[in-house]
């Protein structure tokens, strides 16, 4: 009798076990060609394969039906016809565009081959694909040489191996090395193997996880509490490529106004008025080139959105006004929580046209925030995102040019929102589990849409703490409430090239750190830095003391005066790649090994905080206090020490001196980097001449690009210019010519000022073929202590200067 009940309990546990735990795909029971895949039967469920170019192609898994419902993010589905080859085998389908995908058949397992024919990437043999109850996942198999990169906003290590993640927008102040998740969501990571790199992103909006070999040898996963199982495998093969795959799913970043690049000061909050055109003028009166003035919380009437504080800024028309006339664009922080009370427009015009979260009885869902209790907009209903897009357009009107968008994970005091919370989502119906993680990539949707209703012909420019997939489309990202400290600098670096590589390349950190108040060597050493990084915005919390360029005694002052200087000189570099972002996806501040991808020392955490900017500058900055020596590292090649103009030949680790005020900057071997005088503020003076710095290699490529920095002309009427420079080198000659031009855009240079350096003294120097004289006003010149040849060339274009050795 109890032989036979513990049998019964026996297998009753034993059956629970089964029921709870993951079930499989199991085998491939049959199979359908589509217009640019495949269709698969399986014992337990269902798989698709469609390629959606020919390296990138989308894998959906589903128990019974797949999900149809559009990505919010992925631009280009269905794309255009894809040939594709399949081979149908007895134990194996095989499926070929620019890449082979191997479908094992019995149990059902995907394979992606690297150009060779190897395994790039396969799935888990026990695994595969597979539910537990809600939650769906993906196991492919670890292999030795796996790094991981991206996934966005992350802590730590660059490479994200051995590690478990989380993606759950999260309001973090103060958050450390190994806080996460933090603000942002993008499930995106790239695969680097020494046959070649690979990426995947998970296109699930929901609360998702990420096993990278964390704590096992075997597997790595990634997987959502709920929602489809709908991923795109990248082929590569370099992580460039991936990176361009990515961004051609998710949307690139507009091109910003050229302002945006400029220096930036905030501060949690500049306010009354008056205050706020002292900081403005100390900025001018003490020859600080800055841009961009923030307004934080304290500018409205209590908090409400869209109001003024009416004995704070009296005038806010007047004030943006005068402001505009000194060159300063004025940038307002908006959060999304609008204070419940009756007669504030706000609040009326949105429960009257049903903008607002609801529980599902109906009743408008409140929590609190800064104004206290607030409703909070849907911003996933196309009626609420024009309704946001009116209200900031009406908004902007004052002078106001661009817009912070803060708290937007949703925060609320408590974290988090009540998970029966309804969300319309575009008619659907969702709750928030769904929705939470397109929040902010929602509201920045609809924030730059009424920003383009109020000025059609200009570029928007809008911040946001949070976002999902593709927040690059619609806005440039801080990191949010970082730390006054010297490892919060690092982290400052650390993850903004991770956002590079993520898909967002307009990205920056609090420079100083937000919370505290940086000693002041700190405040140098993050400005140098913060000088070459995409977004250069100094922030700090309510409270903490001064943070501006001046508030650390002169010799600070003197020095951040420099390198904001610098960033204004190299204005049209940084312009330049900022283009070819906007073009291709590739980060404005990239890891060595995305220039070095097959140099293993460059993946080295010791050096993972040495960035290049676009494809010439290398910065390696200085990260801790009293640094009077740094160990750098260069890899293959020739490079220029910017201070000390000395030539190194990589691979090199060099210890190299660095005193409080010097940040490490080298020219890599290629170079062309235009220049120009700095101004105060973007569009302060005309361009007129323009600077060449050039280390010649065998053969390099840089493209110039100009336009008014501000219009939208450059889309709609080709008012732009782009030169392709080509510099060539050997023992004959070395010749810069001008390879191509396009576009109706005058830039106004009539002086051009060539720094050929690392170079022999020539035996003569021709200008679109005429002969150079040496010496005297006009010819070039030859420093032989530097190795450095100058010549101007006083002319709109040129197109071949040619220096000649024989
Ligand atoms: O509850 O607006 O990250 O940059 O200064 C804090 C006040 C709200 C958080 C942002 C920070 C901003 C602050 N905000």
């Amino acid at each position: 009798m109890v032989k036979s009940y513990l049998a019964i309990t026996l297998v009753f546990i034993l059956c629970l076990n089964v029921i709870a735990g993951y079930r499989f795909l199991g085998d491939y029971t049959g199979y359908r060609k589509t217009v640019n895949g495949v269709e698969i039967d399986a014992t337990n469920g269902r798989m698709r394969l469609t390629f959606i170019s020919p390296e990138i192609i989308r894998i959906q898994v589903a128990d019974t039906e797949f999900s149809e419902t559009e990505s919010y993010t992925v631009m280009s589905v269905p794309g255009a016809a894809v040939n594709f080859k399949l081979k149908a085998e007895k134990d194996r389908l095989l499926l070929e565009a620019g890449f082979e995908i191997v479908v094992h058949k019995r149990p059902l397992r995907i394979e992606f081959l690297s150009a060779a024919g190897a395994t790039l990437c396969t799935d888990d043999p026990a695994a595969g694909h597979g539910w537990d109850g809600n939650e769906v996942r993906t196991w492919k198999k670890l292999f030795g040489d796996e790094k991981f990169f991206g996934l966005g906003e992350k802590t730590g290590n660059l490479d994200k191996r051995g590690n478990y993640w989380k993606m759950w927008n999260s309001d973090t102040p103060g958050y450390g090395n190994r806080t996460d998740p933090l603000y942002q969501t993008i499930p995106f990571f790239i695969v680097r193997r020494n046959a070649g790199s690979y990426g995947i992103f998970f296109d699930n909006t929901y609360r998702s996880t990420y096993n990278l070999g964390a704590g096992n040898n075997r597997l790595f996963s990634f997987g959502a509490e709920n929602g489809p199982m709908d991923y795109y495998f990248l082929a590569g093969p370099d992580m460039k490529s991936v990176i361009q795959q990515y961004s051609s799913l998710t949307g690139r970043m507009p091109l910003p106004p050229e302002w945006a690049l400029g220096y930036q000061q905030c501060r949690w909050s500049y306010y009354p008025e008056y205050r706020v055109r002292l900081l403005a003028e100390n900025f001018r009166q003490r020859k600080i080139p800055a841009d961009v003035i923030y307004l934080d919380i304290h500018y409205m009437d209590r908090y409400k959105v869209f109001t003024w504080d009416e004995e704070r800024f009296p005038n806010p028309e007047g004030m943006l006004n005068d402001l505009a006339a000194d060159g300063f664009k004025v940038v307002t922080i908006v959060d999304p929580g609008v204070k419940v009370e009756k007669g504030y427009p706000v609040h009326d015009g949105g429960v009257k046209g049903g903008h607002f979260l609801t529980y599902p009885d109906g009743e408008l869902f409140r929590g609190q925030v800064w104004p206290g209790w607030c409703y909070f907009p849907d911003f996933s209903s196309l009626k609420t995102r024009q309704w946001w897009a009116n209200r900031i357009s009406n908004f902007v009107r004052s002078g106001v040019k661009g817009i912070w968008i803060d708290m937007n994970e949703p925060a609320v005091w408590g974290k988090e929102f009540p998970y029966i919370v309804r969300f319309k989502d575009e008619g659907r119906g969702a709750n928030i589990k769904k929705m939470h993680n397109l929040y902010a990539y929602q509201m920045a949707r609809a924030t730059q849409q009424g920003l383009l209703q109020a000025r059609k012909n200009e570029r928007p420019f809008i911040l946001t703490r949070a976002g999902y997939a593709g927040i690059q489309k619609y806005a440039a990202v801080w990191t949010g409430d970082n730390v006054a400290d010297w490892e919060h600098l690092g982290l400052a670096v650390r993850m903004s090239l991770g956002m590079g590589l993520s898909g967002v390349p307009f990205v920056g950190a609090d420079v100083g750190g937000f919370s505290g108040s940086p000693e002041p060597e700190l405040f140098a050493r993050w400005v140098q830095v913060g000088s070459l990084m995409p977004l250069f915005r100094t922030h700090t919390h309510h409270g903490s003391r001064e943070q501006e360029p001046w508030s650390f005694g002169e010799d600070i002052e003197n020095n951040v005066r420099d390198y904001i200087t610098l960033r204004y000189r190299l204005m049209p570099y940084l312009y330049s790649i900022f283009q070819e972002a906007a073009d291709n996806g590739f980060p404005v501040m990239r890891p060595l090994f995305l220039e070095f991808e097959t140099d293993d020392k460059v993946y080295w955490y010791e050096y993972q905080h040495q960035f290049m900017v676009g494809d010439w500058i290398m910065v390696a900055p200085v990260l801790s206090a009293g640094q009077q020596y740094t160990k750098i590292y260069l890899p293959e090649g020739r490079w220029l020490d910017y201070w000390s103009r000395k030539v190194y030949e990589g691979p090199e680790e060099i210890v190299r001196e660095t005193p409080w005020w010097q940040l490490p900057i080298f020219y890599r071997e290629g170079a062309i980097v235009p220049s120009r005088e700095p101004q105060q503020y973007i569009g302060e003076k005309p361009l007129e001449s323009l600077a060449l710095d050039i280390l010649p290699g065998k053969s390099s490529e840089q493209w110039l690009y100009f336009d008014d920095g501000i219009s939208m002309e450059y889309l709609t009427a080709g008012f732009y210019r782009r030169i392709l420079l080509r510099c060539i080198s050997d023992v004959e000659a070395l010749v810069l010519s001008r390879e191509e031009s396009s576009g109706q855009y005058d830039p106004g240079i009539k002086l051009w000022n060539l720094y050929f350096h690392d170079v022999s003294r020539p035996l003569s120097v021709y200008v679109d073929g005429g002969k150079l004289d040496e010496g005297g006003n006009k010819g070039w010149k030859y420093q032989e202590n530097l190795r450095l040849l100058k010549v101007e060339v006083a002319a709109m274009k040129f197109d071949r200067i040619e220096l000649r050795y024989e």
